[in-house]
């Protein structure tokens, strides 16, 4: 798969350890994103949401637990739907956690201030559809991460068991080369006893050290005991409220 990339000199501050005392005391509240909402879904390109503000993307494998995991981290059931049947997803849905505060602008470059959203994209993997639509689904991407100048981070959904596969290396491949953070649940942790999902952590997180340095960070997930939330929320908000400023 090929993409041509939007020219970008932004430079986006790695994750982790980047969150100020007052945000990090706000986690585990009922209400960290009270005015999150559905806005839209796009089937093709000319129906994404408005493209200002900061986003982050929520890619992942078919049935891999996106939606779940947004519903944990959102903190609302039924938010993002659950699918009975995988690969159903096959619209990108756009969600506003954050409305832009008056006064702030629209630019993503302003940081805090300016509306954040969240977006689930469709599922990829799945065996089962046809390849036209495999084909909508390259194509719907393709057009996402070329154009979406309010992109400012990606979230990767991977199933423990898994672990990252081809589709989930494409992903990171886009973050890099969009200078990007990405950061990887590694969710349905609950699935393995506490020292099989500490190794599968360890395999992770050593794989990207050695083909992602820099852009990428990893997490245990689970959205069944909601375990990992909090952590999520941290890296959430270090992407979406990132200082341009920041040159180091
Ligand atoms: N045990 C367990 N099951 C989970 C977890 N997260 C998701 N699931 C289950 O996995 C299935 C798929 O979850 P979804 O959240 O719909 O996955 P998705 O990635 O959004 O799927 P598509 O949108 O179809 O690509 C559902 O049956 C969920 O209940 C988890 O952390 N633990
Ligand atoms: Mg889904």
């Amino acid at each position: 798969m090929h993409v041509t990339l939007r020219g970008s000199g932004a430079f986006y501050t790695k994750i982790g350890g980047t969150v100020p005392p007052e945000q990090a005391s706000r986690e585990g509240s009922m209400s960290h994103y009270p005015d999150a909402d559905f806005l839209t879904g796009a089937f093709q390109p000319g129906q994404f949401y408005a493209d200002t503000g900061a986003e982050v993307a929520f890619a992942g494998r078919s049935n891999a637990g996106k939606s779940s995991a947004i519903n944990v981290i959102v903190n609302r059931n039924n938010f993002a739907r659950v699918s009975k049947s995988p690969g159903r997803t096959q619209m990108i849905n756009f969600f506003v956690l954050r409305k832009a505060i008056a006064g702030a602008g629209g630019d993503a470059s302003a940081g805090e201030g300016v509306q954040q959203r969240i977006v689930d994209l469709p599922g990829y993997g799945f065996a089962k559809v046809t390849q036209s639509m495999q084909r909508h689904w390259r194509e719907l991407m393709t057009a996402y991460f070329e154009q979406r100048k309010s992109l400012v981070g990606l979230f990767i959904i991977v199933d423990i068991r898994r672990g990252i596969g081809d589709y989930d290396r494409q992903m990171l491949q886009w973050a890099e080369a969009l200078n990007c953070p990405a950061h990887i649940l590694l969710t349905k942790a609950d699935k393995l006893k506490r020292g099989a999902a500490k190794a599968a952590l360890f395999k992770v997180s050593g794989e990207l050290n050695t083909e992602f340095s820099g852009v990428a960070s990893v997490q245990l997930f689970s959205a069944l005991k909601r375990d990992g939330a909090d952590e999520a929320r941290r890296a959430l908000d270090g992407m979406l409220q990132r200082d341009d400023d920041t040159s180091a």
